[in-house]
């Protein structure tokens, strides 16, 4: 929808897999057509058939989900790029494939993360990651294919709920506050990672996209960061907003290894310089925006 609100009507092509087929706005506010990435003959086909110019590939396992199926996760993140980087190489075609916090691993330096630095994550959604940078990279000094991403943080919006991922207690956390239920907090007090409001993270995917190739020293993939809390920052920050608001913690193994693996805050100074990144919100002007806004979606006063 983001992509639909900034070209001429009709110009924006949603993909979706069976099952998950468009509804509402979505459908009604453009063509749409499925698109799995698993099949490159059927995305060639609509590459062809709308002209296609660029290609956000969004399809992936997260971080939890993927340790649940990793084969399935290494198939989706891996094959499903290769064949989008073959149709953008074959048609001309940009393409946008995000990285993620997920893509450094426990040698990693966690404060001040810089942008080039180790990276050997043990994660599958992680492994994944890094090889998703590398291909892209490969296809851009290769073939000259105009690939460009950046390490999203744990994404937070009212909009979709996440599924699987390791930062979603986020979000879950603001539903339960704006509902009055007491929240059960999967990750461990003390742990910090970089977490950022989806319409920052849209301008960065947009603008990425339209940053002048001249000026960017890298392209897979540029570390972006916002915020950085645990979760008894976003509890108190939530209680002030909603004071009668309790947490508790069940703390998830499986997440909790991936979370400690993961940087406390990245550095993106390289996205400031070489495209002028600049997020708006912080964690206080997200809380009010995401309690106002899931009030009225709960139909909570
Ligand atoms: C996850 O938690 O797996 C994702 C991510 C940070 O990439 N939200």
């Amino acid at each position: 929808m983001k992509l639909r609100g900034l070209l001429p009507e009709g110009q924006i092509v949603a993909g979706y897999i069976k099952g998950a087929e468009p509804k509402g706005f979505l459908l009604e506010s453009g063509p749409a057509e499925e698109a799995n990435v698993l099949n490159g003959g059927q995305l060639a086909a609509i590459v062809k058939k709308y002209n296609i110019d660029t290609i956000y590939n969004l399809a992936a396992l997260l971080s939890a989900v993927a340790e649940r199926k990793p084969l399935m996760a290494w198939d989706v993140q891996m094959n499903g790029l290769l064949n989008i980087l073959e149709i953008a190489r074959e048609q001309h075609v940009a393409v946008f494939t995000p990285s993620s916090i997920g893509s450094f691993g426990p040698e990693t330096p966690h404060d001040g993360t810089p942008q080039d630095t180790i990276q050997r994550p043990r994660s599958m959604y992680g492994v994944t990651k890094v090889a998703t940078e590398l291909l892209s990279d490969y296809y851009f000094h290769k073939y000259g294919v105009d690939t460009r991403s950046v390490r999203f943080p744990g994404l937070i919006s009212h909009v979709t709920l996440p599924g699987g991922g390791t930062t979603d207690y986020a979000v879950e956390i603001y539903y339960a506050a704006v509902k009055g239920e007491e929240f059960v907090c999967p990750i461990a007090a003390g742990t910090y990672m970089d977490m950022m409001y989806m319409p920052d993270a849209l301008k960065a995917a947009v603008d990425i996209m339209q940053a002048d190739p001249a000026r960017l020293v890298h392209r897979n993939s540029f570390n972006i960061a916002s915020m950085s809390f645990d979760p008894e920052i976003i509890y108190r920050k939530i209680q002030e907003h909603i004071p009668g608001f309790k947490m508790r913690y069940e703390v998830d193994p499986v997440r909790q290894a991936i979370a400690d693996s993961w940087p406390n805050r990245m550095d993106d100074s390289c996205a400031r310089e070489e495209w002028g990144w600049t997020p708006s919100y912080d964690l206080e002007s997200m809380t009010v925006d995401m309690i106002e806004a899931l009030r009225k979606k709960l139909a909570v006063k």
